[in-house]
């Protein structure tokens, strides 16, 4: 048991529909520790209080606008239910942030604000931003060099320069002012040490748990699901990471090894969310089918225990993904599949590592059809080796088979993410000649009746 108050945090802007995972995640491990942590979800406390102009911002994404100025927001709309949050989070002894890159400004200011009122109380970063930042300055991070009276920031940025590369950007303003730990990766680990040490280094790099088997899942202690605008869903977790590492992709940085939790412990979390009423299981990993036998055994978990259930998961053009796999997919209660297609041009999913080709993508396609399984696929244009032929050629590969491919969830130019490492060609595309092949995939996807997703329509572009 801790005799420390510890609290943790996620700050307005993020998506604020269902109870977020991470500091529900982190409360759980923590209690099965023998700790006792609080999680505020300040995203979803303020987002409640919004006005519907102000509601409908919030869903935006990279609404990077909403994002700067949302403590103005919140302090101008809400002053005296802010002023009483502050008071009450000054009063922990350590406080762990969230971090996104939508909510990094809104923290960076809240716990510089905490620090004045009390410059006692110790604070932890962690979250995908911090990772993004961590890569941002070197991927490769050297062990920093102490020597007394070195300040964490010190330590960190000596350890980037040893590198020759930019210490992160936490500007404005002194990182030590405001930040005693950061922790980049899973935050499990790190964070439980910290309660059992009351200290940690200023920076824990990727301490991930050897096995998920038996993670303890977020029970949301005394929060009643009603104050989520989806009350009837939940967002739960079958593993953490991704075997594959294609070129572009930031999701296979937020964690160094793949591993799953057991069926049973996952079974057991879909009984416990149906006796708060959920209906909707909204599965948040990277690749949920990453594991196939894993899968299969859900399928026959879930069909044995419940009959079926309605759920949803983001996947990936895999081997061994029967047609019988598949029906028995969509007989355990799936409703939709998110793939990642990215490309339809053979050279541009090589170039990609995207680890399979338009051929065996068109196959998984069809027997989706056969089992009357929903799904919908995201795209990249302008990735940087992509030609005017090879975007000809992908768009040609969407429009030939439409009518294997009910919907198109995403689409996108690209963008480079840090840490990533996508080879920039010579006559590679600009991001407006990217931006431009968007318009023009648009255009024909109405023409052709493809239907899309909207919201996810240029999701991942800038709104200022
Ligand atoms: C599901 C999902 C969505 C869903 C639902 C969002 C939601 N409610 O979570 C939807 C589709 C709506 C969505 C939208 C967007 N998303 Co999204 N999403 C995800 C995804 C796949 C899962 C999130 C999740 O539940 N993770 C599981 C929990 C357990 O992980 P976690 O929160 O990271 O917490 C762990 C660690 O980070 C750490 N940790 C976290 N906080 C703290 C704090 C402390 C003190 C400590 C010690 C540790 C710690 O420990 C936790 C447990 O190990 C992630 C990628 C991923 N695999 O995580 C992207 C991700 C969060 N999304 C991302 C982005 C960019 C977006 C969008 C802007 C655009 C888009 N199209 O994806 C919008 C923004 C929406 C908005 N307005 O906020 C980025 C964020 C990058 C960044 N630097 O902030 C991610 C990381 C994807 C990526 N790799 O780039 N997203
Ligand atoms: S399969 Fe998906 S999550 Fe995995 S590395 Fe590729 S794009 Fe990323």
């Amino acid at each position: 048991m801790s005799d420390q108050k510890i609290l943790l945090i996620l700050m307005p802007v993020f998506w604020p529909k269902m109870p977020p995972l991470g500091i529900n995640y982190l409360k759980a491990f923590a209690d099965s520790q023998g700790f006792s942590v609080q999680a505020w979800d300040l995203n979803n406390r303020f987002y409640n209080l919004a006005s519907q102009d102000l509601k409908k911002e919030w869903l935006i994404s990279c609404n990077t606008n909403l994002e700067e100025n949302i403590l103005k927001i919140v302090e101008t709309t809400h002053p005296k239910e802010w002023r009483a949050c502050l008071k009450a989070i000054a009063d922990y002894d350590a406080v762990g942030f969230s971090v996104f890159k939508s909510n990094f400004k809104a923290t960076q200011e809240v716990a510089r604000r905490l620090k004045r009122l009390n410059p006692r109380v110790k604070i932890l970063f962690g979250g995908p931003e911090i990772a993004r930042r961590y890569f941002k300055a070197d991927s490769k991070f050297n062990p920093p060099q102490k020597s007394p009276g070195f300040s964490p920031w010190d330590e960190w940025r000596c350890a980037f320069s040893a590198k020759g590369s930019e210490a992160p950007d936490f500007s404005p303003g002194n990182f030590t002012e405001f930040c005693d730990h950061v922790i980049v990766g899973e935050g499990e680990r790190p964070f439980v040490e910290y309660l059992k040490k009351k200290t940690l280094p200023s920076l824990c790099a990727f301490q991930e748990l050897p096995d998920l088997e038996n993670l303890p899942y977020p029970r949301f202690d005394g929060l009643k699901q009603a104050v989520y605008p989806r009350p009837d869903a939940a967002a739960l977790l079958f593993s953490r990471g991704c075997p594959r590492r294609c070129r572009f992709c930031s999701e296979r940085l937020l964690y160094h090894s793949f591993r799953r939790r057991s069926v049973e412990s996952l079974l057991d979390e879909i009984a416990f969310h149906k006796t708060r009423g959920v209906r909707y299981f909204v599965f948040h990993d990277s690749m949920f089918n990453a594991d196939v036998k894993a899968l299969n055994a859900f399928c026959d978990g879930v069909i044995k225990r419940f009959g079926s259930i309605l759920w949803e998961a983001q996947i990936g053009v895999q081997r061994g993904m029967s047609l019988t796999l598949l029906k028995k997919i969509k007989k355990s209660g799936c409703y939709n599949l998110f793939i990642g297609l990215e490309s339809g041009c053979d050279k541009t999913l090589k170039n990609m590592q995207k680890g399979f080709n338009k051929t065996e993508a068109l196959s998984l396609f069809k027997n989706f059809k056969k089992a009357d399984l929903n799904f919908g696929v995201s795209l990249i244009v302008g990735y940087p080796t992509e030609t005017k032929e090879d975007f000809a050629e992908s768009l040609g590969f969407i429009l030939k088979n439409k009518d294997f491919i009910p919907k198109v969830e995403q689409i996108n130019p690209f963008v480079p993410y840090d840490g990533t490492n996508v080879c920039v060609e010579k006559g590679a595309a600009s991001y407006q000649e990217a931006l431009g092949r968007m318009e023009v995939a648009l255009k024909a996807f109405k023409e052709h009746g493809i239907r899309m997703t909207n919201a996810f329509v240029g999701n991942l572009i800038e709104k200022k």
